[in-house]
C-alpha cells in the first residue's frame, strides 16, 4: 500500500468508526436494537460494553502484531526489523520467552496456531513462516501482497492485508479460497489488522482505532464493536505506546486479552453484549 493510499483508507476507516463509536448515532445504548426489524442488507453494528478483569505487564519492547492464547499459554508475534519474534508471555511477570526470531530482513506480522504448527506472517516479504510449537522452522509459504493479521477456525486460515478484505486461504498453499469484504453499517471498513476467531465470528483490530470489531464471516458485516479507548488512560509512563493491536480469546473464561504495540499493559476484559 502506498503512503497516499494508506492515508486515504485511514481517513475512511476513521470516519466509519467515529460515526460508530463517537456520538452513538449508529448505535445508542438506549436503542433497543435487538427489537428493531433488520434485513440482511441493513444490519446495524451494535456497541458492546466491557469491564476490565485483570491487568498484566506487557513489554514495551514488544511491537505487538499477533496475540493468541492456547492451552493456558499466551503467544505473541512482534514486528520491526531485527525485533520480530514469536514469544510466550508470562502473564505474571510480563517476561517474554522468545521461541523463534525472523531474519532482520523480515518484519513480523500476525500469528496463529494451526494444529501443531504456528504461522507467522510478514508485512512486505510475501511469505509466511511455519514453525512447530518448539519454534523449529518447518517451511515458508509464499503469498501475494501484504500480510497483517491471521487467525483460524481450525480448518482454514483467515488473513488480513490492511484493506477491507479478509482472505480465506489454504493452510498448506496459501491459495485464496474465498474473500470477505468487511463493512460497517454498509460502509467499507478498511485497515483490518490483527484477527481472532471467537465462537464463529472474526474479531479484529482496526489500525489506528481503539475500537475492536466483531465480523460475521458469512457476510463480512460488522455485527458489533467495543470502544476500548478508556484502556489508554491506564497506560501510565508509557509514552512509546502505539497502536492498539492484539486480541486473544480464552475459551474457558470467554474473556479477551488485548494490548497494543509497545504498551506496558496487557488487559483481560469481559465483553457484555
Ligand atoms: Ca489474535
Amino acid at each position: 500500500m502506498t503512503k497516499a493510499k494508506m492515508i486515504s483508507t485511514l481517513t475512511m476507516a476513521a470516519a466509519a468508526l467515529l460515526i460508530a463509536c463517537g456520538n452513538g448515532s449508529a448505535t445508542n445504548s438506549n436503542d433497543n436494537t435487538a427489537e428493531t426489524p433488520t434485513t440482511e442488507q441493513n444490519i446495524v453494528a451494535k456497541e458492546y460494553d466491557f469491564r476490565i478483569v485483570a491487568q498484566h505487564t506487557h513489554s514495551t519492547e514488544s511491537y505487538t502484531q499477533g496475540l493468541e492464547y492456547v492451552d493456558g499459554m499466551m503467544w505473541e508475534g512482534t514486528g520491526r526489523e531485527g525485533k520480530s519474534h514469536i514469544q510466550r508471555i508470562d502473564l505474571t511477570s510480563g517476561k517474554c520467552n522468545i521461541v523463534a526470531s525472523l531474519p532482520k530482513s523480515d518484519f513480523g506480522e500476525g500469528i496463529t496456531h494451526f494444529g501443531d504448527r504456528i504461522y507467522q506472517l510478514t508485512w512486505l516479504s510475501e511469505k509466511a513462516y511455519v514453525y512447530d510449537l518448539k519454534g523449529s522452522l518447518i517451511k515458508t509459504i509464499p503469498y501475494r501482497g501484504e500480510g497483517w493479521g491471521i487467525t483460524t477456525d481450525g480448518t482454514r486460515l483467515f488473513m488480513s492485508d490492511g484493506s477491507s478484505v479478509i482472505r480465506i486461504v489454504n493452510p498448506e498453499t496459501f491459495d485464496t479460497e474465498g474473500v470477505i469484504g468487511v463493512t460497517i453499517n454498509n460502509s467499507s471498513l478498511e485497515l483490518i489488522n490483527e484477527l481472532e476467531w471467537i465462537e464463529g465470528k472474526i474479531w479484529a483490530n482496526v489500525y489506528l482505532s481503539d475500537c475492536i470489531v466483531e465480523i460475521d464471516p458469512a457476510t463480512g458485516k460488522v455485527t458489533g464493536f467495543v470502544d476500548l479507548s478508556p484502556l489508554r488512560e491506564l497506560l501510565k509512563n508509557n509514552p512509546e505506546a502505539e497502536a492498539m493491536n492484539g486480541i486473544a480469546y480464552n475459551p474457558e473464561t470467554k474473556n479477551l486479552y488485548v494490548t497494543g504495540k509497545d504498551w506496558n499493559r496487557l488487559f483481560e476484559i469481559e465483553i457484555y453484549k
